[in-house]
């Protein structure tokens, strides 16, 4: 049976893990504060090393970023436990080196990309992207990578290419979470072709001009900024192009609260929560949740006809 799920560890939550942040802003400097709560134990996230040669690319927001220490200090990885600064604690024993990445599936050119192949695949670019979790919270991101699109291109889709599944790395021994049940492991994302295909996604490498931290999903991950947070994959080794929706992690833990689609629709409420609204992570009152998280000019074609409700 599984028990944790995203939302469980949701709305009660949200104001503590906000104190939190806050409070780690607070006290930094303050290394004499020892009646701090067992959060404070957390060592602020270390920098990456710099990636050089990107380029500002398309669809940037100029809304606030979200600071580097929240954004790689506050997220989820269940490989690395299910609390908010567990990945950032315990992402340390991921081995990025050496990392392949199988292309596979109904493609002409399958093939392994060796992970710094891969980095010059195509131009990086940066660019700052809204998340926003399906649990209610919100960062702004300012990623680096390229647009998986360039990856598709060159594997040449058969016609029966109709999704791709992206595969996350299965090692208990680095991921220690994989010793439990909490997911069915690998965890699995996928997307439709055309989303897949859409100048948005990314394939990131990097953020704030850094190569990833472990917890962000090194040394490969997905970026869809138009769906919930968990459709974007970390940790990538497997892409693979199928002709039926592949059945993902999440769908697999519950059918009924995560299904294939999972765009950010602030009208379709998870069956134990309202999506109205989201905090954005370092402001204190609530914004209204946009339609695709605000990327409707963007994305809004490739629903069309389709009963949002229906599939959620
Ligand atoms: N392999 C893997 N990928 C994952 C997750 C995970 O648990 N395992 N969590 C997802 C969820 S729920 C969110 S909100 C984002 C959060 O991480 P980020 O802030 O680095 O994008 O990663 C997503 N990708
Ligand atoms: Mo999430």
């Amino acid at each position: 049976m599984r028990i944790i799920k995203p939302g469980d560890i949701l709305p009660s939550d949200i104001t503590p893990r906000e104190t939190y942040l806050n409070r780690r802003q607070f006290m930094a400097g303050i290394a004499a504060l020892a009646a701090a709560p067992a959060f404070a134990a957390s060592a602020p996230a270390a920098h990456g090393p710099k990636l050089p040669g990107t380029k500002p690319g398309r669809f940037s927001t100029n809304e606030a970023r979200t600071p580097f220490e929240s954004v790689a200090g506050y997220n989820n990885f269940y490989e690395f436990g299910t609390g908010k600064s567990d990945p950032a604690e315990n992402a340390h024993t991921l081995k990025t080196r050496p990392w392949t990445v199988a292309v596979e599936g109904e493609v002409k050119r399958a093939r392994i990309h060796d992970i710094d192949e891969m980095l010059r695949l195509a131009p990086l670019e940066e660019r700052i992207y809204r998340l926003r979790c399906v649990e209610g919270w919100s960062m702004v991101i300012p990623w680096v990578g390229f647009p998986l699109a360039e990856l598709i291109r060159r594997a040449e889709p058969t016609g029966n290419a109709k999704f791709v599944e992206f595969v996350t790395l299965h090692d208990p021994g680095q991921m220690p979470y994989q010793r439990t049940s909490i997911l069915d492991w690998p965890y699995v994302e996928g997307l439709r072709i055309d989303e897949a295909n859409h100048p948005l996604t990314l394939l990131a490498v990097g953020l704030y001009g850094e190569v990833l931290p472990g917890q962000n999903g090194a040394p490969v991950r997905l970026v869809v900024p138009w769906k919930y947070g968990f459709k974007s994959a970390k940790s990538i080794v497997k892409i693979r192009f199928v002709e039926k929706a592949p059945n993902t992690a999440w769908m697999r833990a519950a059918p009924d609260e995560y299904g294939f689609f999972s765009n950010v629709n602030p009208r379709v409420d998870h069956p134990r929560w309202s999506q109205a609204r989201e905090r954005r992570i370092g402001e204190f009152f609530k914004r209204e949740t946009l339609m695709f998280n605000g990327y409707a000019e963007q994305v809004a074609h490739l629903y069309r006809g389709m009963d949002l409700r229906k599939f959620f």
